[in-house]
């Protein structure tokens, strides 16, 4: 086989499409030459907590938006890696809800097995891609962080895994430059710790709102205010939480919202979301959404209509993770072996219209769920990629909902069965709000404490 494949980033999705086609070749088929490019010194994307906020060591962009005491916001078995279950790599059931180091443990630990490290490139930021219509190839160009060397290389396809939530959304609102207290971005939210017995306002309605807030409480937050553009989250908040619509103004430490309400505080979060952000792309190829569930151009979620061997991946708002990564993974292995064949533009333009058509007919989360879930059944069904049980993930995540929505300090008490080997998670040892440990071996624990880890 020929051609050559250049990945862009080593995370849950990078790392999954290097996995796809070292199945492929573990199966007898002959694979392209692959070359990943990470600029991190090691894989893992987002799961890769660093304590650093703002820039790196070598001045890139940090790019973890990831938390201490970060705990899955969704039960585990939804996103349960089919051709690796979480059985097979702990060895011993474990509770639906883990928290980071488990879960990295788990991505990394795929990749591990599969035996991909020697195909990633680290400390490599990849810095211009360009496609050359004549020849039919990407011009790549990248950054040795440790030796500042520029190098380019050409390729046959580019498959863009660089993520979409780390380059942070962040909304100017009057009087914000004169605030005495901490203001910052999700993104840069490392420890609740500090804002202990702090009144904390936190701007966005989403999931790092809801669970940012929810830290800040758990870690001992004096009071905890959440406000909305569009519409409130709605959760039954414990008492030293609430939340108001937008603020309008901030006065010193006071802050003014749109119901005429007012209140002081210490600090503000923006959890106003991320942009899509890909600085390193020629203007012709960059995807340009918002965060939603099919963001438009892309044949299957996937390929760039323009030029389909640009490959895009996870760009998609997620309810579904890894193995809806794993789904667009092992699709374009597929389509890069040529074992699919990709149609006419005009129909893949069509295909692309309807799935954005019904996209933009959704109500609510229950049916966007629906949504992903038939898209994840989709691709499935077109790969050898191993069955698992999508109706039952579908089941597991609606319950999920009525769990936040009966109680959002408790669902992470909630225990699931996993779609691909049937196992009932055991309940965890400890209710997650109290439950400060975070560390892996706390967490597989059995009561008792007799450490299942060591
Ligand atoms: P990323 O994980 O972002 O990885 C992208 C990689 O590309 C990074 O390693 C980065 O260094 C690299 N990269 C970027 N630019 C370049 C470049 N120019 N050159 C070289 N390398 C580059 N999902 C869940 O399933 N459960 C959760 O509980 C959960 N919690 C989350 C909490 C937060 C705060 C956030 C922000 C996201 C959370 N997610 C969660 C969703 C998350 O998006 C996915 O789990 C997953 O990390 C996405 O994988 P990815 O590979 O697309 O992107
Ligand atoms: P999301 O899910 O994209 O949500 C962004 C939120 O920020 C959403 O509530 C937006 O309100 C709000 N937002 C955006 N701009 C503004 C302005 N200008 N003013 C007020 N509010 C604003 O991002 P998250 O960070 O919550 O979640 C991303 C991932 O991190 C997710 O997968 C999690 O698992 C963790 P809107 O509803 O648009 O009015």
């Amino acid at each position: 086989m020929t051609g050559r494949v250049a990945v862009i980033g080593a995370g849950p999705c990078g790392l999954g499409q290097l996995r796809a086609f070292q199945q492929a070749k573990a199966k007898g088929a002959e694979i392209p030459e692959i070359v990943c490019f990470e600029k991190q010194s090691d894989w893992g994307g987002l799961w890769n907590y660093t304590w650093r906020s703002g820039t790196d060591e070598y001045g890139e962009l940090v790019h973890s938006s990831m938390y201490r005491y970060l705990w899955s916001n969704g039960p585990k078995e939804a996103l349960e890696f089919a051709d690796y279950t979480f059985d097979h790599h702990f060895k011993q059931p474990i509770p639906s809800f883990p928290p980071r180091e488990v879960l990295y443990d788990y991505i990394t630990g795929r990749a591990k097995d599969a035996g991909v490290r020697p195909w990633i490139q680290f400390n490599t930021a990849v810095r211009h891609v360009t496609y050359d219509k004549n020849s039919g190839k990407f011009s790549l160009t990248f950054e040795r962080l440790t030796d500042r060397a520029l190098h380019a290389d050409t390729f046959d396809w580019v498959v863009v895994a660089t993520g979409h939530f780390s380059v942070p959304n962040v909304p100017h609102f009057p009087g914000v430059e004169s605030f005495p207290g901490r203001v910052m971005h999700g993104h840069d939210f490392r420890s609740a710790d500090e804002f202990k017995g702090k009144d904390v306002l936190i701007v966005g309605a989403s999931y790092s709102a809801e669970d940012i807030g929810l830290q800040c409480h758990k870690y001992g937050a004096k009071s905890v205010t959440m406000c909305w553009r569009t519409q409130a989250m709605g959760f039954h908040w414990p008492e030293t939480m609430d939340e108001r619509p937008l603020l309008t103004k901030i006065e010193g430490r006071k802050v003014f919202f749109k119901d005429g309400s007012s209140k002081d505080f210490d600090a503000i979060i923006l959890c106003t979301g991320y942009q899509h952000h890909f600085p390193f792309l020629a203007d012709e190829l960059k995807l340009r959404t918002h965060n939603r569930m099919h963001p438009p151009h892309l044949y299957k979620g996937i390929f760039w209509l323009d030029n389909p061997k640009l490959i895009y991946l996870g760009m998609q708002d997620q309810f579904y993770t890894f193995s809806m990564f794993d789904a667009q993974t092992w699709y374009a292995r597929d389509v890069i072996l040529g074992r699919i064949k990709l149609p006419s533009k005009e129909a893949m333009q069509k295909d692309d219209d309807a799935w954005v058509k019904r996209e933009e007919a959704l109500k609510d989360a229950f049916e966007k769920i629906d949504f992903q879930a038939d898209y994840i059944r989709e691709l499935c069904d077109a790969t050898d990629y191993p069955k698992f049980d999508i109706d039952m993930t579908v089941d597991e995540f609606k319950e999920w909902e009525h769990d936040k929505e009966h109680s959002i300090l408790g669902y992470r008490n909630k225990a699931f069965k996993s779609p691909c080997t049937g196992t009932m998670a055991p309940v965890h040892h400890t209710p997650w709000l109290e439950a400060m440990d975070d560390s892996m071996k706390a967490f597989l624990a059995v009561k008792g404490g007799k450490a299942a880890a060591e």
